[in-house]
């Protein structure tokens, strides 16, 4: 079998203050009303679902031009979450983290990190979220999560799991981006870190893309983290997030990433975020959701 650890434990996290919009909040529980705990139970793994992390509900709105919104809350649920993912991965389980806004990425990452030192990422999304405080334009949180895994940003949020935890930007690689900032662009190349854009899927092919990133993340490193964003697939197969772009992952080149991803048994821990289901059509990008987290998790057409 191609993943070892056959005890999951989802955790959810109904965040929306990183992205300023409501509605993705719902996320996780659209994503369980997609049947997630059939899905995984019938290719054989033991669940055990801890519910939601506690948010608090309607905060002040931020000043005009605040440049890291919702900080303080968003802080403390991160920390929340990254000591859970860190006991359940004491405990020998399998973290999947269900969004919730990318701002999670930064608790689920610094969890991980506290059992697994030397960490590499699969960053799936249209973003490549590696914005500051300094380079924000939106001051949404969700669009820095990637930046504070890696050290940069706020002292509140890099932070969070102890002081010096942090993955390594060759350990890191970026798949689906078609949305770039400018300060974005001058971080990722100052940081070199890998990307694989549209453009590189659409000349390469996702078979090609996903061995390349896969032998990057593996090298030298003792696990896999895949955090998913859903706008990383096209709007048309997963309407339901907060700022969709078009020209996306395919439904049929995601769940071929996912599967590719199944067979190198690489994973050590997942999430699935910016599912919003104010946003969405008959549920459909929690179906999605589901889906590819099926997929990822070992589900074959035969
Ligand atoms: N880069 C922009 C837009 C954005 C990032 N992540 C999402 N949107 N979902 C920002 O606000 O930082
Ligand atoms: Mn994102
Ligand atoms: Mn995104």
């Amino acid at each position: 079998d191609a993943v070892k650890n056959k005890n999951i434990t989802i955790i959810g996290v109904p965040l929306h203050y990183g992205a300023d919009r409501k509605g993705v909040d719902l996320g996780p529980d659209a994503i369980r009303g997609a049947n997630l705990h059939e899905r995984l139970q019938a290719l054989g793994y033991s669940l055990e679902d801890l519910g939601d992390l506690n948010v608090r509900r309607s905060l002040q709105p931020p000043a005009p031009g605040e440049k890291l919104k919702y900080l303080g809350e968003i802080a403390r649920v991160n920390q929340d979450l990254c000591e859970t993912v860190s006991a359940e991965m004491g405990k020998g389980r399998f973290p999947l983290v269900l969004g919730g806004d990318h701002s999670i990425a930064i608790g689920t990452i610094k969890g991980v990190l506290q059992r697994v030192k030397r960490l590499g990422v699969i960053w799936f999304d249209a973003h490549s979220d590696v914005n500051t405080h300094l380079t924000t334009g939106s001051g949404n949180i969700h669009g820095m999560s990637l930046a504070a895994a890696l050290g940069y940003g706020h002292p509140d949020l890099i932070s969070i799991g102890g002081a010096g935890l942090k993955l390594q930007p060759e350990n890191v690689v970026i798949i689906g981006a078609r949305s770039i900032d400018p300060g974005e662009r001058e971080f990722l190349k100052a940081k070199g870190i890998k990307v694989f854009t549209m453009h590189d899927i659409d000349r390469y092919g996702m078979k090609q893309v996903m061995e390349d990133a896969m032998d990057i993340v593996s090298n030298g490193t003792d696990g896999v983290h895949l955090s998913l964003d859903l706008d990383g697939m096209d709007p048309w197969d997963a309407p339901g997030v907060g700022t969709p772009v078009s020209g996306g992952m395919s439904y049929r080149e995601s769940h071929f990433a996912m599967e590719l991803l199944f067979e190198r048994n690489l994973l050590v821990s997942a999430e699935f975020v910016e599912v919003n289901p104010m946003l969405d059509r008959h549920n459909k990008t929690a179906v999605a959701a589901v889906e590819l987290i099926g997929s990822a998790f070992g589900e074959r057409i035969l």
